[in-house]
């Protein structure tokens, strides 16, 4: 192996040194610990420490990294104390995750390092967020983020680095090539010669580097580092690289050649550049004994700490308090001067009023700028706010779901809309991976606000209508807001935007432009977890949000000697059981109105609780009045009768007179 040291000095050569030491060495103890049963699972990174080493020494240290799960020294050269890791991986308090999750899997702000999910591809997304966060913050930085080969061929990667590129984001794009993806080999991964000349496709410059070189790869690193600071573009470097071990410990190496391992095995990154250190006078064989005695008795100490520290307990209010982020609701109360208009109007109104108040909220969706959404929610934003805070996106959900939440890990707020909450599901893995499971994992808040614009009766099919709420409201960690009415939607918006957790916010495109209220020109904030009593009556409780709502307000009024409560819950995460509950300790009686099909939907769980809850209150059994078991469809005919709002009176004087 060639090793060009340049004018590098010698303490920067031995600190690369021990850089690579001291991983490989906490390493060869593990998997001692691994074999005497101390610890569950191990990812090996045996042989490719020059490359989280190189890199992390070209970055500066308030420079984000996103390693992956072989990255172990990044977090080593980043001087995280060993205790922590340690502790980390045997799963207790000082580790950084309480407990909640392995290995790898976690961040820590204090370091500038934001571990990976399992799901592999969703970071490269994060570190788009991360980078454009240094951008419009003006920050001269860059961001590194890790993937192996086969993390390549997801399409988060795709996305991730079609959008650095699209918007110039100093983003260096690792790609480990480490020959196999748990047992595929390259060959079956991807179809093209080399995976860096895929950044032709995205209009980015790429690199080869030899990952076992480690003055190869930080020179060329510093460099790109250093050109990119100045002038902000995305890179793609593939390493070239070997993984010596298993895929994780367990699963052996068996369907690797052995040519292969060999011929690897003598390009060691340790090894070799411990041999050049020697030639050239700069290390001495005393100096290595000394090195490895310092780093064996630090590892030694800090997993003694580690061993001591007692087995975490599980405290059920404090696992409860960490899904979500805290968060004080401030109120606002408006003036006095009302406008007459539509919930669209209200929407817009209140995201104005919010991108005024919060001067680091970030806008993101397709469309959304020049032509100002699809629904015309941003019409007029980009003029007011500027091309760089109300954003086109290309069509990439997951990729921008992912940035969103690399905006606010690095210090913003993101609003992203889906053009119809359909799309969503493009987005899914990093809503319900991501930005739901942070905080639990490891404190870090994901203040993002997903625009749904949602529901169905507007004769749009299967993919333009659907109400998916209940694919969140089934997911700690996720808050859920879906208001009925101008009002309502204006300050559950601001709420839901001040709040530093996660939200889903619904809002149904039949009521957009057919709900008109008086609602204050002011900013205003409304509280989440309250529902609202639309309708006092005594015979029967009436729940629904949402259309349903309106649904519910239209059979009552067309039907006068029925006395009912109508709650209409506002938010559906957090829910508003005691008013349900007070309510029907009054009437006996409860009827859940819900758009989207019954099975799994909010009503089932409304109907389990207050079976459970208020039995002896009941008079009757709660029934639940929903769409379909099926797709929406597109025909109106068929439209109607998916729809629960023409079954709904049948089903309510069914109830009452039970
Ligand atoms: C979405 C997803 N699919 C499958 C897996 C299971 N899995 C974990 S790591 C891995 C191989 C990853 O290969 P590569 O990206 O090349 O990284 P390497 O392990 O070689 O460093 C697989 C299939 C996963 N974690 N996430």
């Amino acid at each position: 192996m060639q090793y060009d040291k340049r004018d590098l000095s010698e303490a920067v050569l031995l600190k690369l040194y021990k850089d690579l030491q001291r991983p490989r060495m906490i390493e060869e103890k593990m998997l001692i610990l691994l074999r005497q049963g101390k610890i569950s699972k191990w990812f090996s990174g045996i042989g490719q420490e020059a490359i989280s080493v190189g890199v992390t020494n070209a970055l500066n240290e308030e420079e984000y990294i996103l390693p992956m799960h072989r990255n172990l020294a990044v977090f080593t050269t980043r001087g995280i104390p060993l205790h922590r890791l340690f502790s980390q991986w045997q799963g207790k308090m000082n580790g950084f995750t309480k407990g909640r999750d392995r290995s790898f899997h976690f961040g820590t702000q204090d370091y500038k390092i934001i571990g990976m999910i399992s799901h592999l591809g969703p970071q490269l997304g994060v570190a788009d967020g991360i980078a454009l966060g240094d951008v419009l913050q003006n920050k001269k930085a860059v961001t590194a983020v890790f993937t192996g080969e086969g993390g390549t061929s997801e399409g988060d990667f795709h996305e991730a680095l079609n959008v650095a590129s699209v918007w110039s984001l100093p983003v260096i794009f690792c790609i480990e090539n480490n020959g196999y993806g748990l047992s595929t080999p390259t060959k079956e991964q991807y179809n093209c010669e080399n995976l860096a000349d895929r950044a032709l496709g995205y209009g980015m410059e790429s690199h080869i580097i030899d990952g076992n070189n480690i003055l190869e790869v930080y020179n060329k690193l510093k460099k790109i580092a250093e050109e990119l600071r100045e002038k902000p573009r995305p890179v793609l470097i593939e390493f070239k690289t070997f993984r010596m071990r298993g895929h994780e410990e367990a699963s052996g190496t068996k369907y690797v050649p052995e040519e292969l391992m060999a011929e690897w095995g003598k390009k060691d990154p340790i090894s070799n550049y411990e041999r050049f250190l020697l030639k050239e006078g700069i290390l001495t064989d005393e100096k290595i004994e000394a090195l490895r005695v310092e780093i064996e008795n630090e590892i030694n100490e800090n997993l003694k700490l580690a061993f001591e520290e007692e087995e975490v307990q599980s405290e059920p209010d404090q696992e409860l308090q960490d899904v979500y982020a805290s968060f004080e609701y401030e109120e606002s109360n408006p003036g006095s001067v009302v406008e007459h208009i539509r919930l669209v109007d209200a929407i817009s109104k209140g995201l104005k009023q919010s991108m005024e108040k919060h001067s680091n909220l970030v806008i993101m969706g397709q469309d959304v700028a020049d032509y100002g959404g699809v629904f015309k929610i941003t019409e007029g934003f980009m003029d007011a706010f500027g091309k760089e805070r109300v954003r086109n996106t290309p069509i990439c959900e997951s990729g921008i779901v992912s940035a969103a939440m690399g905006l606010c890990i690095n210090g913003m707020k993101a609003v992203v809309e889906m053009q119809f909450a359909d799309f969503v599901s493009s987005g899914f893995n990093p809503v319900v991976n991501y930005l739901a499971k942070s905080h639990y994992r490891w404190n870090e808040k994901a203040d993002v606000v997903i625009r749904m614009p949602c529901g169905g009766d507007v004769g749009a099919g299967p993919f333009h209508s659907q109400t998916n709420e209940a694919w969140f409201t089934k997911t700690p960690g996720l808050k859920v807001a879906y208001p009925a009415f101008p009002y309502d939607a204006k300050g559950l918006l601001a709420t839901a935007i001040n709040d530093p957790n996660p939200v889903l916010f619904f809002e149904h495109k039949a009521l957009y432009r057919s709900i008109y209220q008086n609602v204050p020109a002011d900013y205003y904030t409304l509280p989440f977890g309250k529902a609202a009593k639309l309708k006092e009556g005594n015979d029967i409780t009436i729940v629904s949000y949402g259309a349903g709502v309106h649904w519910a307000l239209g059979t009552l009024e067309k039907n006068l000697d029925i006395s009912a409560d109508l709650i209409d819950l506002r938010t559906l995460a957090p829910l508003d059981m005691a008013s349900i509950y007070t309510s029907v300790e009054k009437t006996g009686k409860l009827i859940i109105l819900q758009e989207d099909s019954m099975f799994g939907g909010i009503a089932s769980d409304i109907s389990a609780m207050v079976m459970e809850n208020k039995f002896q209150y009941l008079d009757g059994p709660v029934k639940r009045v929903a769409s379909m078991e099926t797709p929406i469809p597109f025909a109106k005919k068929l439209e109607d009768n998916y729809l629960p709002k023409n079954r709904f009176l049948i089903a309510l004087k069914e109830l009452l007179e039970y």
